[in-house]
């Protein structure tokens, strides 16, 4: 008895204790009402700040002219206003009016630290003097990227070409300033906004830096427990749904402005709508009131009443979303059923994404009694899955099979992308091929702008030259007639070279010419589109060249991008030592290295983009404007150089083992590069056909063929390939001819020595080609593709026979328009040459024994024996 009268008051106490523990509990986690201290910044852009408008929510609009926020600086000058025709029912604030600019303008905004909701508005209608289309632009908040690449227009046409608007979350650092700068894609494209909404929000609406109370951070679905969300991070809503009900305008929002769209064109199962508690009063306990309006709580979708098909099914969200970020997914939960008042009555799994994301969800088990609005956060990563640029992100509710009820809850849904590590927000864009359109056609006017220009500015220029050239060439020709002699000559023609003048583009790069970029895959990725099928302008064995646009904030630089296939990808680590060693490598007529990418096992190469293509896109087959001589001329002398560079820049000659017609590229002014060097040394090369022999069928040095001892020689030999596909328009090896002919340079050399080669020269240049400079042509061909190495000339030789041939041609074209000022240039035709007697030819031998007897046996095909390549020969026996 003693002891049980003395238990009492103890056990009392105790719960006494217990229960005022209970309550002091309850009521410190009661949040503080939020007192917002900074502004709120309506600002209706393109209008003048004594014009205060209302939009259709009543709430005023200031305009930016002249206002603080717009800063009168250079660039924001170059912007100007515009009003929107009306179009539709939109005639408010701030749709009526924009900021346009073709230049990137900033609006600086003074505000507190911490978060804030940047809301940014936008009507794409047509602005006078503004192509719609041609919105295309970045915005950027400090360093984050909201928008990149964004058009407007595409968005608001899927929407039917209604206003919308974009809403982040970003953070205001120290330095207090929110600055938002809108940038053109390129001077051709232009950025536009209609309005800018700031508003302040308390630190932990949507953040939850380290120190964030471990129930408030969200779980990271399906990888570590927990995702901080520190304020470096920006927040893209792209979901806000009020589950079950209307749409909740931005005044009726709990002071924040946010909008809540109803959840029906996202809602995929059946279900049934709880009834709507209009009267609830909600007792916000585990979170602050402004979490979410009270509407949002007091609707809600449940499944329904018949058990059995509960059981077999989910309730379904699908929320279609950019592929290759993370999303914080907030569900906001309420129990309003007066049936449901005890723990473990409803309970359900919560699938996001397909993925488990809460075991067991019990709305009354967390929040103990109906009313008591909760939320759950969850942030999923959503990976880039091939192609696929869009996915549909899933909420499924699945109840867990109770002894009562089979039912699940949802009463709201908020959806944010997180930016990326590199602060961006950007996803895939929907606009490539307009995009794609848009850029080609601004390559092309300013292609032909650039022509004119040469011609004008050229033209003058070209005569002074000329005037000099003739007298000097008249002085010279009095002097000798021996090729030496006119090398001083062809250095004055240098002079109006127009290929000359390359390093204009290399320059134009603006990289330190020894320095090699190093370039983030990440960077790959933006500048190729995620390496986007359009893009591709070059396939081959060792992967596909891409079209690249780097730099895009600054001005765009358009790249050629290599991306080697994993096949070739041998030797990542000799990769970077070579990449030094080849972007050492700088010459006009070489196209330049400017950078590489070694991340994540790739192996990219950047190279600078030759917009004419390759050589063989001009040659052959094509639809394009046949190549003048002359072009053609220069072109042989510019590759010429680019590979006597090569084979005397270093102590020992660089070979370049792949010399065709599609490894000679040429820019805007037809002048000519070198491509794809030093690639074989590397054992990347594309027709890395055995470790053995490289190169590619009909360019392949017989002598090499032989005894796989690669010289200087061997790329002589190939050059001599191409000179012969120049002057004949016909591929290296082409099996459609009869067989004999397959092989050009084989056949073009019994052409020689029988004295018919005129007669297999390309159609659109008979006529064009004076006499002498045939001959000289022809001599240096046929002696570049000697079936010996050490008949062959050097790079040298060959180029300045080139050049010397070149003049002659000059010569004679000057000669005929003194004859014929207006009228066309017309050459006989050669009718029969022959090499022979060539007494004063450079590093010649003197025995030409073109066709006697079999130079190379073979029995017409391609022959492989013990991993050693042979190059296709025409049986010599068919044609005596
Ligand atoms: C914002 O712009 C102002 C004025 O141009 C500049 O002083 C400030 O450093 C900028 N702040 C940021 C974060 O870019
Ligand atoms: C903030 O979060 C991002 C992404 O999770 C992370 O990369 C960054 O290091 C974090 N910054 C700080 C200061 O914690
Ligand atoms: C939240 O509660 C406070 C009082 O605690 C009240 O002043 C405030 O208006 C409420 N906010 C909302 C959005 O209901
Ligand atoms: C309940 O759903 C199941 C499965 O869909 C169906 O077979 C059954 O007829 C339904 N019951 C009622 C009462 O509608
Ligand atoms: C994604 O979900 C939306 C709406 O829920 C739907 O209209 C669309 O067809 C879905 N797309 C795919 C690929 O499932
Ligand atoms: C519910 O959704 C989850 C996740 O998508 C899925 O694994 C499960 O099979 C679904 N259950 C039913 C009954 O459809
Ligand atoms: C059209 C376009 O520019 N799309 C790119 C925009 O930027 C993102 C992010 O870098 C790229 O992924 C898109 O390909």
């Amino acid at each position: 008895m003693r002891n049980l009268s003395v238990l009492t008051p103890v056990v009392s106490i105790f719960c006494i204790f217990f229960l005022l523990y209970q309550i002091t509990l309850v009521a410190s986690s009661a949040p503080p009402p939020y007192v917002p201290d900074d502004a709120i910044i309506t600002l209706d852009c393109g209008s003048a700040t004594a014009d205060k408008s209302k939009d259709m929510y009543s709430r005023d609009w200031s305009g930016d002219f002249q206002s603080k926020f717009f800063p009168k600086e250079e660039n924001n000058l170059k912007s100007s206003t515009s009003k929107a025709p009306v179009e539709g029912t939109v005639t408010k604030a701030p749709y009526t009016t924009a900021r346009i600019s073709s230049s990137q303008f900033t609006y600086v905004f003074p505000v507190t630290v911490g978060p804030k909701f940047v809301r940014l508005h936008f009507n794409p209608v047509i602005y006078p003097g503004f192509e719609r289309s041609n919105a295309f632009f970045t915005v950027k908040a400090g360093s984050i990227t909201l928008l990149r690449n964004f058009t407007a227009s595409v968005l608001a046409d899927s929407s039917q070409k209604k206003p919308f608007f974009k809403e982040f979350c970003v953070n205001a650092g120290k330095d207090q300033k929110l600055n938002l700068t809108f940038i053109p894609f390129s001077t051709t494209f232009y950025a536009f906004i209609n309005g800018i909404e700031i508003v302040p929000m308390p630190d932990d609406l949507y953040y939850s830096p380290i120190g964030t109370p471990n129930d408030k951070v969200p779980l990271y679905v399906g990888q570590n427990p927990e995702f901080y969300i520190n304020y470096s991070t920006a927040l893209e809503m792209v979901y806000r749904l009020n589950v079950a009900g209307n749409l909740i305008s931005p005044t009726d929002d709990t002071g924040f402005f946010r909008q809540w769209s109803s959840d029906n064109n996202y809602f995929k199962s059946t279900g049934t709508l709880m009834p709507h508690q209009p009267s609830w009063i909600l007792d916000y306990v585990y979170e602050p009131n402004y979490t979410a309006p009270d509407d949002v709580y007091r609707s809600a979708r449940t499944m329904g009443f018949n058990r059995t098909k509960n059981r077999l099914s989910n309730l379904t969200w699908g929320l279609p979303v950019d592929t290759g970020f993370n999303y914080l997914v907030r569900l906001h939960f309420c129990e309003i059923d007066p049936n449901i008042y005890f723990v473990g009555l409803w309970r359900f799994i919560i699938y996001i994404d397909s993925l488990l994301a809460e075991q067991e969800a019990d709305v009354i088990g967390w929040t103990d009694k109906i009313g008591r609005p909760v939320y759950k956060d969850y942030v999923v990563n959503i990976r880039k899955k091939g192609d696929e640029g869009s996915h549909n992100l899933s909420i499924d509710l699945h109840p867990i099979t109770t002894f009562s009820n089979d039912e699940a809850i949802l009463n709201g849904v908020e959806v944010f992308k997180l930016s990326n590590s590199d602060g961006n927000l950007a996803g895939p864009s929907e606009m490539l091929p307009t995009l794609l359109a848009a850029l080609t056609n601004k390559e092309k006017e300013s292609n032909t702008e650039k022509t004119i220009f040469i011609v004008i500015g050229g033209g003058v220029g070209f005569l002074v030259v000329l005037t000099s050239v003739c007298i000097f060439v008249l002085l010279k020709l009095r002097k000798s007639r021996s090729y030496g002699s006119y090398f001083p000559l062809s250095k004055c023609w240098c002079w109006h070279n127009p290929y000359k003048g390359n390093s204009t583009r290399t320059k134009a790069l603006s990289l330190p010419r020894e320095l090699c970029r190093h370039f983030s895959l990440d960077e790959i990725r933006t500048a190729t589109y995620n390496f986007h099928q359009e893009l591709i302008i070059g396939r081959g064995g060792f992967g596909c060249v891409y079209k690249g646009f780097i730099d895009q904030l600054a001005g765009t630089t358009i790249v050629a991008i290599k991306r080697l296939n994993p096949e070739s990808r041998q030797g990542a680590r000799e990769f970077k030592t070579e990449i030094k060693m080849l972007s050492q490598l700088r010459h006009g007529h070489l196209v330049s290295l400017i950078g590489y990418c070694n991340d994540e096992g790739e192996m990219i190469l950047v190279y600078e983009y030759m917009i004419n293509g390759t050589l063989s896109d001009h040659l052959f087959d094509t639809k394009k404007d046949a190549l003048t001589w002359k072009q053609r001329l220069e072109i042989c002398i510019g590759a010429a150089h680019g590979l006597h560079y090569l084979h005397t820049c270093m102590k020992n000659p660089i070979i370049h083992r792949d010399v065709k017609a599609t490894n000679i590229l040429l820019d805007d002014k037809w002048g000519s590069k070198v491509s794809d060097f030093g690639l074989s040394k590397m054992g990347l090369h594309e027709t890395a056909v055995s470790s053995m022999v490289k190169g590619t069928f009909g360019y392949l040095d017989p002598d090499y063929a032989r005894n796989q001892q690669v010289t200087a020689k061997s790329d002589v030999y190939s050059f001599g390939v191409v000179l012969l596909e120049v002057l004949c328009g016909r591929k290296a090896l082409n099996s459609k001819l009869e067989q004999e002919q397959w092989h050009l340079a084989n056949w073009a050399r019994k052409c020689i020595e029988k004295g018919t080669i005129n007669q297999v020269i390309d159609p659109h240049l008979k006529g064009k080609i004076a006499p002498d400079c045939f001959k000289v042509y022809v001599e240096v061909a046929e002696s570049c593709v000697r079936d010996h190495g050490i008949d062959r000339p050097t790079m040298n030789d060959v180029m300045e026979k080139l050049e010397f041939a070149f003049e002659l041609q000059q010569n004679a074209d000057a000669e005929q328009e003194k004859i014929n000022p207006s009228g066309d240039i017309t050459y006989q035709e050669v009718l029969s040459f022959r090499v022979s007697g060539r007494t004063t030819d450079v590093g010649a031998s003197q025995h030409i024994n073109v066709s006697n007897g079999p130079m190379f046996e073979s029995d017409s095909s391609i022959v492989l024996s013990t991993g050693i390549i042979r190059d296709v020969t025409v049986n010599s026996n068919t044609t005596t």
